[in-house]
């Protein structure tokens, strides 16, 4: 009976040990702030034929938590594209904040491969990524890559946080991430706690034409200290 007593104190304050050691840390989590826009369909078409599409959650996506003060550090940033002269839109819209799916609100780049660059201004440590391709229509984007890296070449201290390019067709790898049907959700990557300066989104074709699209892109950091 005192051998148990005697662990059971042990235990006691090993616990109490722990729960000021996190207490001391002071590292407080929240969940993303993140204005989602308005859905424009229900439910998930049975009919799209692709390889290692992930199924759909069935429900809204789990709250993200990131560290408190983290904020949208992309909103009305600078945006480079492979494609200078998009066919509708302009690629300033694509930091604007507008993530509706309606006319107006996405840029059309050309076919094929096409990328966009957002040059964050400064050096961040990123929590999240957020983008919408498109989502007037549930569709999937193939050859989706998303990297950060401290110079606009994506040279420096390059990460690769998302490829979805299962044939290594665009060059960056097999990718091992799961196809997705765009919604109003967006996509989110966790980007846990990269650093960079700039971040950059590539895409080739989607289920419904050769064209690339991008309506918002979010980058969710706290500045690097
Ligand atoms: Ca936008
Ligand atoms: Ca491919």
């Amino acid at each position: 009976m005192k051998h148990i007593t005697k662990s059971l104190r042990m235990i006691i304050i090993a616990t109490l040990g722990l729960v000021s050691i996190l207490f001391s840390q002071d590292i407080k989590l929240v969940p993303i702030k993140l204005e989602l826009p308005k859905p424009m369909f229900i439910g998930t078409p049975q009919n799209l034929n692709v390889k290692n599409l992930q199924k759909p959650l069935g429900k809204p996506r789990p709250a993200f938590l990131v560290p408190t003060g983290t904020e949208n550090v992309a909103l009305g940033k600078t945006v480079y594209s492979s494609d200078d002269f998009p066919v509708i839109g302009e690629i300033e819209m694509i930091t604007d904040g507008d993530k509706n799916a309606a006319e107006g609100s996405f840029v059309e780049l050309g076919p094929f491969l096409q990328d966009v660059t957002v040059d964050l201004g400064a050096h961040y440590k990123m929590y999240a990524i957020v983008f919408w391709h498109f989502h007037k229509q549930a569709r999937v984007y193939f050859d989706v890559v998303v990297q950060a890296a401290d110079d606009k070449d994506m040279t420096e201290n390059v990460t690769t946080l998302f490829n979805n390019d299962i044939d290594n067709s665009s060059g960056f790898g097999i990718g091992k991430d799961m196809h997705y049907v765009e919604t109003s959700e967006g996509k989110l990557i966790d980007a846990k706690g990269v650093t960079g300066r700039y971040v950059k989104f590539y895409s080739r074709g989607n289920t419904n034409n050769d064209l690339n699209h991008y309506i918002e892109v979010a980058v969710y950091g706290l500045p690097l200290k």
